[in-house]
């Protein structure tokens, strides 16, 4: 019930060539660049960054598949949803065998797309593989392993135990209604350079749907990366067992693997080959490029996350402020499951809370600290003193 406003507010830098965005003139010499032209900070981070990182191998079919899914939805008149959902990795080598990730199971993402699919939205599902996924969410990642939900009956086929039948039929029935209409596309990404190809992909592609295309984007996107000049091919070594093979080698190749091994302080007091130092990049800030250039027209919504909550309200302004989309819903990482905080532009912001499940309760430690009934409103967060230690 919360009111989004119609459009974004036009400000000079939501258009694309706004004077008041930063213009670069491009030093690349490389045939292989665009042509030398006048852009904007945002237009050369986004030239770079998707010349400079390859595009997952899946991008062009999982392009497909939601061109195929927005044509018809379009064609039918239906407003489509773009949820993202669940967290990024962040790759340390090119084979890789390890990876920075976050905490985010795709909870908000997946319970959001069930809802968008009741409100009468086509959906498509972005997200982490492996993470939550709508309906199934009921029944996956729980304390309970899935086979706990169903028994053996006499004649031997598979049913419900009796206590679940009556939510396990709805949550079924739902599923299945959405998946006979065509109405959910799931797709989904694993590294943090997957999720910006395929993100920019299916917004670019959402710009056919105008002002019924929505985009929601509740992914905990990683800030950092390794880029792929600095990423090396190999397993990160933690003894030196190589070292006598690597010293048999021409000394130009030497050198190459010295360059390549630069995610190694060499400090002396720990000996080299047991240290691991994780130098990141940052990860470009697309929002920009989303509001403006791949999905003008669309309403976009996106997620703060914070776990100080001095910071979160201020954080949320200053997003939509920067990128001038249409709402901004912050959340701290303790109260995220029952607490948001609505910030859009000419509007108050708005705490919504929703009742903590036992489940909740239990986590938090919360019991008998704050009430909260359904859908209640506020104008401030639950109190950082009633949250535990
Ligand atoms: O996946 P989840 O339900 O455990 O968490 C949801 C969330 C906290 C990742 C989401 O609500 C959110 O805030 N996403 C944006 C995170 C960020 O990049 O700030």
């Amino acid at each position: 019930s919360f009111n989004l406003p119609d459009s974004r507010p036009v400000s000079p830098s939501s258009s694309l060539f706004s004077e008041s965005s930063q213009t670069t003139m491009s030093s690349y010499t490389s045939n292989s660049r665009p042509a030398l032209a006048r852009q904007t900070t945002a237009e050369v981070a986004e030239r770079d960054y998707f010349h400079e990182n390859p595009a997952p191998a899946a991008l062009e079919e999982h392009t497909a598949q939601a061109k195929a899914f927005i044509d018809v939805h379009a064609a039918a008149g239906r407003r489509v949803v773009l949820v993202t959902s669940g967290g990024t990795t962040v790759p340390l080598e090119r084979q890789t065998v390890r990876f920075i990730d976050n905490f985010s199971a795709g909870t908000r993402g997946a319970t959001s797309a069930e809802y968008f699919l009741e409100a009468g939205y086509a959906v498509i599902f972005l997200h982490r593989q492996f993470s939550l996924l709508p309906y199934s969410r009921h029944y996956s990642h729980t304390t309970n392993c899935f086979l706990d939900f169903l028994h053996e009956s006499s004649d031997g086929s598979i049913v419900a135990n009796e206590e679940y039948q009556e939510k396990m039929q709805k949550v079924l029935r739902q599923y299945n209604a959405a998946k006979k209409s065509n109405l959910l596309l799931t797709l989904p990404f694993t590294t943090i350079n997957d999720y910006l190809f395929v993100l920019r992909s299916i917004s670019q592609l959402m710009r056919t749907l105008g002002s019924s295309g929505l985009l929601y984007l509740a992914a905990a996107v990683s800030d950092f990366f390794v880029p792929p000049e600095r990423m090396v091919e190999h397993k990160i070594q933690s003894t030196n067992a190589t070292d006598v093979q690597k010293e048999e080698r021409d000394s130009a190749s030497k050198q190459e693997e010295e360059e390549v091994f630069d995610n190694f302080d060499s400090s002396p007091a720990v000996p080299r080959s047991k240290r691991l130092i994780v130098d990141l990049d940052p990860v470009p800030k697309f929002l920009k490029n989303l509001v403006d250039g791949w999905a003008p027209e669309g309403m976009i919504v996106s997620f703060k996350l914070e776990t100080d909550p001095e910071i979160l309200v201020h954080k949320a302004q200053y997003s939509l402020e920067r990128y001038q989309h249409h709402l901004v819903i912050g959340n701290l990482l303790p109260t995220r499951k029952w607490e948001v905080v609505f910030v859009a532009p000419g509007q108050k912001d708005t705490w919504i809370r929703v009742p903590r499940s036992k489940k909740n309760r239990r986590i938090s430690g919360m019991e008998n600290t704050v009430g909260a009934s359904a859908g209640e409103i506020g104008e401030k967060p639950l109190d950082p003193k009633d949250l535990p230690e």
